[in-house]
């Protein structure tokens, strides 16, 4: 299973490690071919580099379109070393055998990424490096594939070990991760081409993934389970550091996902805001004049499901934030920055997650969601829909008041985030019941409203914090009886989409329940 390795042919754009690796190489007395750029790096550290165009006989071309497609190339590269028919396919037409492909793809998914236009882009795929990565990882029999610069230590020292060759399970792992590589990137240039061009519906799609983490088990411990990044490299749970704890778990990643994106919605210049999260749903959201006070309003909420939760900030953690939340357990708090105050008193409990993310996910950002079914996947636009108080209609007498209004945009934020059917009690910049995932919306409405009844007995207030609230909808009403439910439980005003068949009949309870109600026009359903 042994594969000796006297060729080598490097061709890679990003040039880390290129130098090290090709003079380890050598050392081993592996010849070395390579391609311009390539070339070029190389022979300035003083290495022996053999040009591609000088093994094909043709200069590279076209701008560099047509470097490395060549027999000479893709011959070394596919034939058998045990096949006689492909030797004398070899010695007929002088073509050596290369035993080691090591190419880094032109950098298309950066390039998209940096906004650049659509000759740019097209410019940037790169043809002829995963035609030889395809060809390599076939032939993995025989030759070495490595498409990762992080793969260059293992290279040497699967070689160092083997006196010089490489083994089979090494290659065929390499050649896995190669085929990886050219689908991830085949995948980044047709999504990129869908939205280019306006597709929102493509015959097919394809779908990449590069692991983060291998996780300690999935949703339950006896479900495996792996974190995979796509790419995108937005700020989030994906790219955030983690600076202190235990590793994440599953649960925590989505948890935490659902956090960081829900705190996001309240922009940081319009002051400090905190979201806690338990079970993928929010136990408490708040904003506050300070940090401190955002969390604290949040934590009040229901600081029996906040014990273990996850919370989010908008702003960079500080001291007394940080005194505030290390009073109770919690599993993981994501922030765009923290000061050394604060993770000088977060470093005392140990298994306190910190993840800083160095900036807010942009809730208007766009951007596509997967939902695995049964035999494929369900794809749409992420919910980016928004309302401002100027696309608010008022359909009852009474009109909120200003303090009702802010409130009213506040929870519909909120039940935004919340899973279906989602009902969100508010009052003073602070969630004070939250109703979830119930198959009925009166349950909803009333499960928040006894959950805010109990919160305001535990902290000895003298009446339901939901007396006085506003109410929030992430649908329609389809009848009365969920708003007579919330009416009764103590809110004032509502916000939801409308649309009912029976829009009237609910306006009407609304009117005589003395209720101010406005209509968004637009839902928010999130399962
Ligand atoms: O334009 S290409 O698709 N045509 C080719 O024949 C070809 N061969 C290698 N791009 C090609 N490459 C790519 O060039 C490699 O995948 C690598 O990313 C890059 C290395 O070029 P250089 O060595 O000139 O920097």
């Amino acid at each position: 299973d042994l594969a000796p390795l006297n060729r080598a042919l490097l061709s890679v754009s990003d040039k880390t490690g290129l130098v090290d690796l090709a003079k380890a190489l050598a050392a081993r007395g592996v010849e070395l071919l390579s391609t311009g750029g390539s070339a070029k790096t190389l022979r300035e550290a003083g290495l022996t580099v053999k040009d591609v165009s000088e093994v094909t006989g043709f200069p590279e071309m076209m701008d560099g379109r047509v470097k490395t497609l060549h027999p000479k190339v893709h011959g070394g590269l596919l034939a058998l070393r045990d096949n006689d028919a492909h030797v004398a396919a070899m010695d007929q037409h002088g073509i050596g055998a290369i035993d080691l492909l090591v190419v880094n793809l032109y950098p298309f998914e950066e390039t998209v990424a940096k906004g650049a236009d659509y000759e740019t882009c097209i410019e940037n795929i790169d043809i002829g490096g995963p035609a030889m990565i395809r060809a390599a990882a076939k032939n993995h029999a025989f030759v070495s594939v490595v498409t990762d610069v992080e793969d260059y230590d293992a290279l040497l020292a699967e070689l160092e070990t083997h006196g010089g060759q490489t083994t089979l399970g090494f290659r065929q792992h390499l050649a896995q991760n190669a085929y990886a590589r050219t689908a991830a990137y085949d995948a980044a240039v047709s999504t990129w081409m869908a939205g280019a061009i306006g597709d929102q519906t493509p015959r097919r799609r394809a779908f990449a993934g590069a692991l983060a983490q291998t996780l300690r088990y999935g949703e339950n411990p006896h479900q495996k389970a792996s974190f995979y990044t796509d790419g995108s490299n937005r700020p989030g749970v994906a790219t955030a550091v983690q600076h202190q704890g235990k590793e994440l778990s599953y649960n925590n990643i989505n948890d935490t996902d659902a956090a960081f994106e829900l705190v996001s919605e309240f922009l940081p210049e319009n002051g400090p805001a905190c979201a806690i999260i338990k079970h993928a749903n929010p136990c408490g959201v708040a904003q506050g004049t300070t940090l401190k006070e955002a969390y604290t309003k949040a934590f009040d909420c229901d600081r029996t499901s906040a014990f273990g939760g996850i919370v989010a900030l908008n702003q960079p953690l500080d001291a007394a934030t940080a005194e505030e939340i290390v009073q109770i357990f919690t599993e993981v708090v994501i922030a765009p920055q923290a000061s050394d105050e604060a993770r000088a008193i977060f470093a005392a409990k140990k298994n306190l997650r910190l993840l800083i993310t160095g900036g807010m996910a942009d809730p208007r950002g766009g951007g596509l969601t997967y939902r695995q079914v049964s035999g494929g996947f369900l794809v749409q636009d992420k919910d980016t829909g928004h309302v401002d108080a100027a696309d608010l209609k008022v359909v009852t007498k009474r009109a909120p008041s200003e303090q009702e209004f802010t409130d009213l945009l506040f929870a519909w934020k909120v039940a935004k985030h919340v899973k279906s059917n989602a009902i969100v009690y508010v009052k003073g910049g602070a969630t004070v019941g939250v109703g979830a995932g119930q198959m009925s919306r009166v349950d909803s409405a009333n499960i928040a409203a006894i959950k805010a009844t109990r919160m305001g007995e535990a902290l000895g207030l003298p009446e339901s914090p939901a007396k006085g609230s506003v109410v929030a909808s992430d649908a329609f009403f389809p009848f009365a009886d969920g708003l007579m439910e919330a009416a009764a439980a103590g809110a004032t005003a509502v916000i939801q989409p409308g649309g009912s068949m029976r829009d009237d009949e609910v306006i009407k309870a609304a009117d005589e329940a003395g209720l101010a109600m406005v209509l968004t026009g637009m839902r928010h359903f999130r399962h």
